[in-house]
């Protein structure tokens, strides 16, 4: 007879568990970490305390038996693949990551997609409410689980349930496009807590639960329920990166080796300019590379003294947006490099691949500017890591204003993607500006980002849970 099933004081919902399954041709399973911004920030978090995190494993097919996986107890939910298509990359990646988005590509709004979405999300409200001890605390993550914290209260009214929004949360008029707007906002007040990365994303939430529910609000509340309501807050908490133990990857000899290693291999430039990217349409990818082919025709930038590196994690890749940006972005990238190309001094290198966090920080070491130009973004990772790789204060960073980490980094070299002008101008600048005012301002992003790391981030996130909805949060 088994046992009493473990239960954890802290329980994680995020729709990917940290690891994705991997079967080599002879049938051995094995475990690779997964890509993509939530993972890196609830890893380093997690790693530190004796919770679970519940999540789907990557591939379709019944829930894997739960395992222990560098000190991590991860409990698979299994999606069949109808749920893959029409959870996760329909309604997920289809109908709300575009809608967020500020529709930069257009929603489609299947009444399917819909049923697979409710579906999957009670089934991660169940998975939850069996891992949960007595009064534990519940934090779910993102936009796929939007439906869960109501599930998961009325299956379990002891616990504390917290829920995170990784990307932006849409203005009303934007939200109010779809379908299902009052079962999201219904589904997201069963939480006590719910955390955004700017103010402007809670105070969005608050505004469409004013509007479209004609709920009580008051500051950053919401009152949910008639007679005596309980009050649930809607509150900026910005995510951030791990940054000692990042710093401590970046000063690694072998990566600091490989840092050079990589301009040489790309011709020792003068000036290496860099983007990373999931290959996803927010990140502005098309804009950067039509602002630099502006900068090569007019001759202001060139091989071999500049060069671009674009590297565009494989993402999505079964959704047609993304086939398509992917094709546009790839003929473009050809048709630069045939245009202002040399034999051994192409002006961009573009690589479609995932690499290894090392390889990432050698990446960020060699680079003189980033270019971190997302449409938008609900925070933006990898300008964090940026800075945070730089301690010996080189580069500069190129930074959209529509992006969570331009409220914080505001020193960094601002841009606004759509007006390319302007784009090209913080790409002179950056690569213009002298050494000692690129260090100055390198300093003051690296201070930002060291004080607001994402443990700080987790523990305020923790203490807002704790606190909900009473008193107010300490600190900033
Ligand atoms: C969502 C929100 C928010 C990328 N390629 C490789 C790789 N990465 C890592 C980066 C960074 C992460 O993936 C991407 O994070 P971002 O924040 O830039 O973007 P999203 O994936 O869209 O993340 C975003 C985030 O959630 C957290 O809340 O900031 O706004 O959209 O960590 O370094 N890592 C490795 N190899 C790669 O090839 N190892």
């Amino acid at each position: 007879m088994p046992g009493e099933p473990q239960t954890y004081d802290l329980v994680v919902a995020a729709n990917r568990l940290p690891v994705d399954k991997v079967v080599s041709d002879s049938g051995e399973v094995s475990w690779q970490r997964s890509p993509g911004g939530l993972v890196t920030a609830m890893e380093s978090v997690m790693r530190n305390r004796a919770g679970a995190w519940v999540g789907w494993a990557g591939d379709s097919g019944p829930a894997p038996e739960p395992f222990d996986e560098d000190g991590l107890h991860l409990h698979p939910v299994g999606l069949s693949a109808e749920e893959v298509r029409d959870f996760y990359e329909g309604f997920s990646n289809d109908t709300l990551w575009p809608s967020y988005h500020a529709v930069i590509v257009p929603a489609s709004f299947p009444r399917d997609w819909w049923t697979a979405y409710r579906e999957v999300n009670a089934r991660f409200a169940g998975a939850v409410a069996r891992l949960a001890e007595p009064g534990a605390r519940v934090w779910i993550q993102d936009y796929q689980l939007q439906l869960a914290p109501a599930l998961v209260r009325r299956l379990r009214p002891d616990l504390r349930i917290g829920w995170f929004n990784h990307i932006p949360f849409p203005p009303v008029e934007l939200f109010a496009q779809l379908p299902w707007r009052s079962q999201i906002l219904e589904g997201l007040l069963g939480a006590d807590f719910l955390g955004f990365q700017r103010q402007a994303d809670a105070q969005n939430f608050v505004r469409a639960c004013r509007q479209l529910l004609r709920a009580q609000t008051k500051g950053d509340t919401v009152a949910v329920g008639d007679g005596s309501p309980r009050r649930v807050r809607a509150s900026a908490i910005p995510i951030s990166v791990d940054f000692d133990g990042l710093e401590e990857l970046a000063r690694r000899p072998d990566v600091v080796a490989r840092s050079r290693e990589l301009r040489e291999s790309v011709g020792n430039p003068k000036v290496l300019l860099l983007g990373v990217d999931r290959l996803d349409y927010t990140k502005g990818i098309r804009h950067r590379l039509k602002a630099y082919e502006e900068l090569l025709v007019e001759g202001r930038v060139g091989p071999p003294d500049v060069t671009f590196v674009q590297i565009a994690t494989p993402s999505r890749e079964r959704v047609e947006a993304y086939q398509n940006l992917r094709s546009e972005i790839e003929q473009t990238v050809g048709r630069i490099n045939g245009d202002h190309g040399q034999i051994g001094a192409p002006p961009i290198h573009y690589l479609h691949h995932a690499y290894p966090r090392e390889e990432m920080a050698a990446f960020f070491q060699a680079a003189d500017v980033m270019i971190v130009s997302p449409l938008r973004d609900g925070m933006n990772l990898v300008a964090k890591e940026y800075v945070t790789c730089r301690y010996d204060l080189g580069g500069a960073l190129v930074l959209s204003e529509f992006t969570g980490a331009w409220h914080e980094l505001h020193q960094a070299f601002a841009c606004n993607p759509n007006d390319i002008e302007d784009l090209k101008q913080a790409i002179m600048r950056a690569i213009t500006t002298p050494a000692k005012e690129r260090q100055r301002i390198m300093r003051a992003l690296r201070r930002r980002v060291s004080e607001h790391d994402v443990q700080r981030w987790a523990q305020r996130f923790l203490a807002a849970l704790d606190a909900a909805p009473e008193r107010p949060v300490a600190g900033s």
